[in-house]
C-alpha cells in the first residue's frame, strides 16, 4: 500500500493551503499539474473550488459520485464539484440562508459544464415537491433550449455561452426544487449578422437545418445547406466536429415541449428563425437615383408570410427611412449601404428580442405554480452564475468590451467578499488577523464605468451628438479625460517602444486578466443599437404573436431615448452584484489547460496566467494569513482521536478540551497552533502531514493486525 507521503508526492496536495511553500507559483503549478496527471481536476484553496477543464469523460458525474457527497464533510472526501453543491445545499436547508454559486474562468474553461452539473446533482439528489415535481425536468431543459439560441462556435470555445446567465433555483422548506428564475445579459447579437473566420452563428439556425423535418423546412421555406444563407457563410465553417446538430435539434425540440412551448408557439419560433436567415438573403439593387430596391422577391414573400408583416410595408421600410420634421412625416430614400444596415439592424432587433422573449417564457414555466401558499413564502434560493468568461481575440470590439468589464466585476466581488469573509472569521474565532497585500482591481472598473469620467459615461456621451460623433471622435475624447490612468493607453498615449504594437483607431485597457486592445470601430453604432422607426412600425403590426410581444407600440411613442447598451449593461450588473451580495457565496474557479481544446495537454504559460489572473496565489495569500489549516474542534477530534489513549474511543467532555489533549499529546509546539472559539488552526502544513502519517501509520498497523489474527484461523 502507497503511504501518504508517497500518494502526496504523486497526486499533490487536495488543497493548496498545504502546500509547503505556498508563495511560490511554480509549486502551486506543479501541484496543479500532478493531479490534473492523475485526472484529479478539483483541487481546493480552503472553500474555493478550483476546477481545470479535462476535455474529456471522467465519468465523475454519476449517481454514485453525487451519494458519495451527499452528507459529508467538505475535506473528508476527495474536492469535487458536488462537495460544493452539497455544501451549499445543507447550509440552505440549515441556516436557511439564499446561496450563490459563482463560477468563473476564461472561455472554453468549463463554466457551463459545471453549472449543468450543479443543476443535475440537485435534480436528482434533491427531494421532490408535492406538487409540481415537473419543475425538475423544466430547469434540466432549459438548458439546451438556451444554448441552442444563445450559444455558438467561436475560436476560443465549440459551444461558447454568447449571453450572461444568473439562475436562481427555488426550494421549498423541505428541501425540494419548486421553481426557478433565470437573468440573462447582453446577448452578442452581432453575431447574427456577422461571424469571424472559424466561428460560427447562433447553433439553433445549423440545428433547424440539419434536423428539421422535411415539411417543416418546407413550411419555412428553407434548404437545407447552410452555405445558402449568408447569415450562416460569413465564418466559413459550418461544420463543427464536436457538435451533433442533429442530434442536438432533437434534444431542443423535446425541451421545449417540457418547458410548456405549445404547437403553435414552436412553429411562431421557428418562423422567426426561418425569417433571420431570409432577412439576411435579402439583395437591394440601387435605382437610377441610387436608390436601394429590393431584388429578392421570393426572400419578402417568405418574410411576409413567417412575419405576418404586409410585403409593401416591409419592402418601404428596408428601403426607406421615416423622419418627422415638423410634425410631418417624410420618407427617405435608402442607399445600398443604409439598407443593407437597416436589413441588419432588423436581424438583430427580431433575434435578440425574441432570446430576451424566450427568457421570459422560460421563466413563466420555471414560476413556482405555488406562488401563494404558505410554503412559497419560505422558499430559499440557490443561485447560479454563468457569464461568458474573459475573452480575448485577434480583433476586440463592444462585445468583448462588456464582456471583459463584466469579468472585471465579478473578480471585484470575489476579491472583496473572498478577504471579508477571511478577516469575519478571524474575528469570530478571536483570533488575530495578520493584513495581506493583495491587487485590488477596483481602479479598472471605475476606469470602465465611473460617471462622467468614465469610459461608459463618455462613449454615451459622444453617442448623443449624432452626426457630429464617430467612433474617433469618442477615442479622442478618451484620450483627453483618461489620459493618465494607469490602466489606459492608445496610440497617441503611447511611448516609443509600446507605440507599434497600437493601432491608431485602437485603445488598451490593462485588465485584471491581462492588457486588451480594443478595436473603437463600431463602438457608437453597437451602443446606440437604433433601429429606424418604420422598421419597428412595421413589426409592430406582426401578426407573429411572438414578434408582436416583442414589438410593442408604446415603445413608438415613447418620447425618452432608451438607455444606451453599455449602460443598461451596467445597471444590469451593478443589480446582479447586490444579488449575489445578499447571498453566501461559493466559488468554482475554472481554467483551460490548453488552446487546442484537447485531452492530456497541460499548457504551463497558459495556466500559469490563469492563475495569476483569476488571483489565486493571492487568493492562496490570504487564505493562509498565519494559518494553513482551520478545522471544526468536532471534526478534528473525530479524525485524530484515536492517536490519544486519553481521547479514544470516547471523549465524554467539551470537543475543544478533547482536541486539547489530543494535541499535547501529539506534542504540537505552542507556536503550531492556536485555539479559536469553534475551531483549532494550524500554521504549518507539515504539522498536519505528521498527524495524518501517523493516522496512516496506526491504520496499516491495524490492518496488518486484522490479517493475522484472520489468518490465524485458518
Ligand atoms: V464560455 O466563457 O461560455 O466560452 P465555458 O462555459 O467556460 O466557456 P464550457 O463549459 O462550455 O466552457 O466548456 C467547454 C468545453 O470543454 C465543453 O464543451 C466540454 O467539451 C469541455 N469540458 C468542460 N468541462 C468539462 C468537464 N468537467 N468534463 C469534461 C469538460 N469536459
Ligand atoms: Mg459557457
Amino acid at each position: 500500500m502507497e503511504s501518504a507521503l508517497t500518494a502526496r508526492d504523486r497526486v499533490g496536495v487536495q488543497d493548496f493551503v498545504l502546500l509547503e511553500n505556498f508563495t511560490s507559483e511554480a509549486a502551486f503549478i506543479e501541484n496543479l499539474r500532478r493531479r490534473f496527471r492523475e485526472n484529479l481536476i478539483y483541487t481546493y484553496i480552503g472553500p474555493v473550488l478550483v476546477s481545470v477543464n479535462p476535455y474529456r469523460d471522467l465519468q465523475i458525474y454519476s449517481r454514485q459520485h453525487m451519494e458519495r457527497y451527499r452528507g459529508v464533510s467538505f475535506y473528508e472526501v476527495p474536492p469535487h464539484l458536488f462537495a460544493v453543491a452539497d455544501t451549499a445545499y445543507r447550509a440552505l436547508r440549515t441556516e436557511r440562508r439564499d446561496q450563490a454559486v459563482m463560477i468563473s474562468g476564461e472561455s472554453g474553461a468549463g463554466k457551463t459544464e459545471a453549472t449543468k452539473r450543479l443543476l443535475q446533482f440537485y435534480a436528482e439528489t434533491c427531494p421532490a415537491p408535492e406538487r409540481g415535481g415537473a419543475v425538475r425536468d423544466r430547469l434540466l431543459q432549459s438548458n439546451p433550449v438556451l444554448e441552442a439560441f444563445g450559444n455558438a462556435k467561436t475560436l476560443r470555445n465549440d459551444n461558447s455561452s454568447r449571453f450572461g446567465k444568473y439562475m436562481d433555483v427555488q426550494f421549498d422548506f423541505k428541501g425540494a426544487p419548486v421553481g426557478g428564475h433565470i437573468l440573462s445579459y447582453l446577448l452578442e447579437k452581432s453575431r447574427v449578422v456577422h461571424q469571424n473566420h472559424g466561428e460560427r452563428n447562433f447553433h439553433i439556425f445549423y440545428q433547424l437545418l440539419e434536423g428539421g423535418e422535411e415539411e417543416t423546412l418546407r413550411r419555412l421555406g428553407l434548404e437545407r445547406n447552410p452555405q445558402s444563407y449568408l447569415y450562416l457563410v460569413k465564418g466559413q465553417c459550418a461544420k463543427v466536429s464536436s457538435v451533433n446538430d442533429k442530434n442536438d435539434w432533437k434534444v431542443v425540440r423535446k425541451a421545449l415541449t417540457v418547458i410548456d412551448f405549445t404547437e403553435d408557439e414552436v412553429e411562431d419560433l421557428l418562423s422567426i428563425v426561418a425569417s433571420v436567415l431570409h432577412l439576411g438573403n435579402i439583395h437591394f439593387a440601387a435605382d437610377e437615383e441610387s436608390n436601394a430596391q429590393v431584388t429578392t422577391e421570393n426572400q419578402l414573400k417568405y418574410l411576409t408570410r413567417l412575419l405576418g408583416v404586409e410585403g409593401s410595408t416591409l419592402r418601404e421600410a428596408l428601403t426607406h427611412r421615416k423622419i418627422i420634421a415638423k410634425g410631418e412625416e417624410l420618407l427617405s430614400p435608402l442607399n445600398l449601404e443604409q439598407a443593407a444596415y437597416a436589413r441588419d439592424a432588423l436581424a438583430k432587433a427580431v433575434y435578440s428580442r425574441t432570446f430576451t422573449w424566450l427568457v421570459a417564457k422560460i421563466n413563466r414555466s420555471l414560476a413556482s405554480k405555488d406562488a401563494d401558499s404558505p410554503s412559497w413564502r419560505s422558499t430559499t434560493v440557490l443561485g447560479l452564475l454563468d457569464i461568458y468568461g474573459f475573452e480575448v481575440f485577434q480583433n476586440n470590439s463592444f462585445e468583448q468590451f462588456c464582456i471583459n468589464y463584466c469579468n472585471e466585476k465579478l473578480q471585484q466581488l470575489f476579491i472583496e467578499l473572498t478577504l471579508k469573509s477571511e478577516q469575519e472569521e478571524y474575528e469570530a474565532e478571536g483570533i488575530a488577523w495578520e493584513p495581506v497585500q493583495y491587487f485590488n482591481n477596483k481602479i479598472i472598473c471605475d476606469l470602465v464605468e465611473e460617471k462622467f469620467k468614465g469610459i461608459i459615461s463618455i462613449l454615451d456621451e459622444e453617442c448623443l451628438r449624432p452626426g457630429e460623433a464617430t467612433d474617433l471622435t469618442f477615442l479622442e475624447k478618451l484620450e483627453d479625460t483618461v489620459k493618465h490612468h494607469p490602466h489606459f493607453l492608445t496610440h497617441k498615449l503611447a511611448d516609443q517602444r509600446t507605440r507599434k504594437s497600437l493601432g491608431r483607431g485602437e485603445f488598451r485597457l490593462l485588465h485584471y486578466a491581462g492588457e486588451v486592445t480594443y478595436n473603437v470601430t463600431g463602438f457608437l453604432d453597437k451602443n446606440n443599437d437604433l433601429l429606424f422607426r418604420n422598421l419597428k412600425e412595421a413589426m409592430c403590426s406582426s401578426e407573429n404573436p411572438i414578434m408582436s410581444q416583442c414589438f410593442d407600440r408604446s415603445e413608438l411613442s415613447d418620447k425618452k431615448r432608451p438607455e444606451t447598451v453599455a449602460t443598461q449593461f451596467k445597471m444590469s450588473l451593478l443589480q446582479l452584484v447586490e444579488i449575489l451580495k445578499s447571498k453566501e457565496p461559493a466559488y468554482v474557479r475554472c481554467i483551460k489547460p490548453n488552446d487546442a481544446k484537447q485531452p492530456g495537454r497541460f499548457d504551463e504559460v497558459l495556466i500559469r496566467h490563469q492563475v495569476k489572473y483569476l488571483g489565486l496565489m493571492e487568493n492562496l495569500r490570504v487564505r493562509r494569513a498565519g494559518f494553513a489549516y482551520r478545522r471544526k474542534y468536532e471534526a478534528f477530534l473525530q479524525r485524530y482521536k484515536s492517536l490519544c489513549p486519553e481521547t479514544w474511543p470516547i471523549w465524554a467532555g467539551r470537543p475543544q478540551d478533547g482536541v486539547a489533549v489530543l494535541v499535547r499529546h501529539l506534542g504540537y509546539k505552542p507556536e503550531e497552533y492556536k485555539m479559536g472559539r469553534t475551531k483549532i488552526f494550524i500554521r504549518f502544513p507539515k504539522t498536519l502531514f505528521a498527524t495524518e502519517d501517523a493516522l496512516e501509520v496506526r491504520r496499516q498497523s491495524l490492518a496488518t493486525k486484522i490479517q493475522a489474527t484472520w489468518r490465524g484461523f485458518h
